[in-house]
């Protein structure tokens, strides 16, 4: 029997922080045995906001050996980047002609990011969920592993499938969400209240998962808490509920049982030990990352071989669209 299939991607908009990595990557990693998984650099999207084209290309790779530092497998996954498989464009063509201008005008992150770009409000950013249901639907994917934030675009996505199936005929697979319970919204380490953010103005409110390791003490250490001054899990201390949920995470130790062990203690011994934990869990990324990005050779093979595989699939989905909207073939 076939494997089924998981589509996921990250835009390659400036440095990754923990949160896309405990939201989504290592998700990613966990699937790999089980699925055919395709793992994408989402370039296309990443220009709906303003990219220093050198600093795009360079990003585009970072990202890449990023993946593959966290666990990515190219022999297992399909690693590849978005604009070196044009039918992604193509299909965000007919798919835009049955979305509804409604539907897409209600898109939260739309109208986030439309007002921080009123000078610049350009259409990109206005059919970007499409797009995004183009990449998913030409793998006639089955899960989308994604962090919170990406829910309704999702739900777009499975909109859109199913309006096409019903108006030419059964031609996607309307596909599943993967979000985790815990770890699909990492907070802002200054304001517990908003998701963190690789586009934070404050470079306090993230941690990058190539920051060094002072710098991710001098963060944790400077992490908004409260007043409180007890150890607890619960709604009233956001800032702590999330700096719980990210050790856990990265310890793989029960959230009750850190709960019990730092009870009765200050916040101080609680953040210097999670930075240790945080320092611990993705010093081993860091590492390969960095042999990676000396063996430049070797990440431009595994994309042209991934944009290979990739668009064998894209295209036998695309075809099929195609014909079925009415196109003459060539
Ligand atoms: P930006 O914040 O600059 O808009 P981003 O950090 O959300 O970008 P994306 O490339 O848009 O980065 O997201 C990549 C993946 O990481 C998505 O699956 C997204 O849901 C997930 N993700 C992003 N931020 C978080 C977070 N704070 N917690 C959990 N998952 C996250
Ligand atoms: N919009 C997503 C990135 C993204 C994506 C996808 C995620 C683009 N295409 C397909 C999953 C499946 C984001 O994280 N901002």
């Amino acid at each position: 029997m076939d494997k089924k299939v998981v589509f996921s991607g990250v835009q390659p908009s400036g440095k990754l922080t923990i949160g896309n990595y405990l939201g989504a990557i290592k998700n990613w990693v966990e699937l790999q045995d089980e699925y055919d998984c395709y793992y994408c650099i989402v370039d296309l999207h990443a220009i709906t906001i303003p990219q220093v084209p050198k600093e795009l290309r360079r990003s585009t790779l970072e990202v890449l050996a990023l993946y593959m530092a966290c666990g990515i497998d190219p022999d297992k996954s399909t690693i590849f980047i978005q604009s070196h498989v044009p039918a992604h464009t193509e299909l965000t063509w007919v798919l835009n002609t049955i979305s509804y201008m409604g539907q897409l005008g209600r898109m939260t992150q739309y109208k986030e990011k439309s007002r921080r770009s009123e000078e610049n409000l350009n259409a990109g950013l206005f059919t970007y969920p499409v797009l995004m249901a183009a990449d998913i639907l030409l793998y006639q994917t089955d899960l989308v592993p994604v962090g919170e934030d990406q829910k309704q675009h999702l739900e777009l996505a499975r909109d859109l499938a199913i309006r096409f199936n019903n108006k030419y005929s059964e031609t996607f697979k309307v596909p599943e969400p993967g979000i985790k319970d815990v770890g699909a919204k990492i907070m802002s380490l200054q304001s517990p209240e908003a998701k963190m953010s690789k586009s934070d103005a404050d470079e306090n409110a993230y941690i990058l998962l190539l920051d060094d390791k002072d710098t991710i003490r001098r963060k944790i250490k400077r992490a908004v808490t409260d007043s409180l001054g007890t150890i607890a899990y619960n709604d009233e201390q956001l800032g702590l509920k999330n700096l719980i949920e990210i050790y856990s995470i990265f310890s793989g130790e029960k959230i009750p049982s850190i709960v019990n062990k730092y009870e009765g203690q200050g916040y101080g011994k609680f953040k210097e030990d999670l930075a240790e934990v945080v320092i611990d869990g993705i010093s081993n990324i860091q590492e390969k990352y960095n042999y990676l990005m000396d063996n430049k050779d070797y990440l431009e093979k595994i994309y042209i071989k991934g944009a290979e595989k990739a668009e064998y699939q894209a295209l036998k989905t695309l075809r099929k669209v195609y014909k079925k909207v009415g196109f003459l073939p060539r």
